[in-house]
């Protein structure tokens, strides 16, 4: 009986550290829509998804659609076009616009990169982030992304969310006293 409980246990405790370590990179991507956090014009000077080293959404690989356009001069190519000058603006300064960055194939995502539109109104440059795989189900949220000022923020990176979700070696002795303790429990049962 207590082999059943105990062997259990171990799986369950090898799930959860595989699901943990698997939050590293976000897999099948499919798009990817940003918003303004602060209920103003969205603007975007360039977006970056790498995957393996790659960035697939400033590179051909990805087209954009958006809610709304300022001017022919900011359409959303300019986000994806390498060029920190040129951005996409959008025409509403008080309801929620969007931009929408969607690949030539879902991709798994190790790195992303915004930039907003660097010196005039920077201010603006607060986004949510939100990932969708193919069958447009979420898969992560980014909320409040800062990018005032100039050049590429990076906010999300597996390596360094690597190091933050694996368990305090508090949290793993405890788990392991755990299971000690469903062993014992369970052999007394026998
Ligand atoms: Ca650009």
């Amino acid at each position: 009986m207590y082999n059943f409980y105990l062997r259990n246990s171990v799986v369950m405790f090898f799930v959860f550290l595989f699901s943990v370590k698997a939050q590293a990179t976000i897999f099948d991507v499919n798009e990817i829509v940003i918003t303004s956090a602060l209920n103003d014009y969205l603007q975007v000077a360039e977006f970056t998804a790498f995957s393996g080293g790659f960035d697939y959404a400033s590179t051909g690989n990805a087209t954009t659609t958006y809610s709304s356009l300022y001017s022919s001069s900011y359409p959303g190519s300019a986000a994806l076009d390498g060029n920190l000058g040129s951005f996409f603006h959008s025409a509403n300064s008080s309801t929620p616009d969007w931009l929408s960055i969607e690949f030539n194939t879902v991709i798994d995502i190790d790195m992303m990169q915004i930039a907003g539109r660097s010196g005039y109104d920077y201010g603006r440059d607060i986004y949510n982030i939100e990932l969708f795989n193919a069958a447009g189900s979420s898969l992560a949220l980014f909320n409040g992304v800062n990018a005032q000022g100039e050049g590429y923020v990076t906010f999300y990176d597996k390596i360094t969310t690597q190091n933050n979700p694996i368990p305090e070696p508090s949290i793993l002795v405890l788990m392991g006293l755990g299971l000690i303790g469903l062993f014992s429990v369970n052999r007394r049962k026998v």
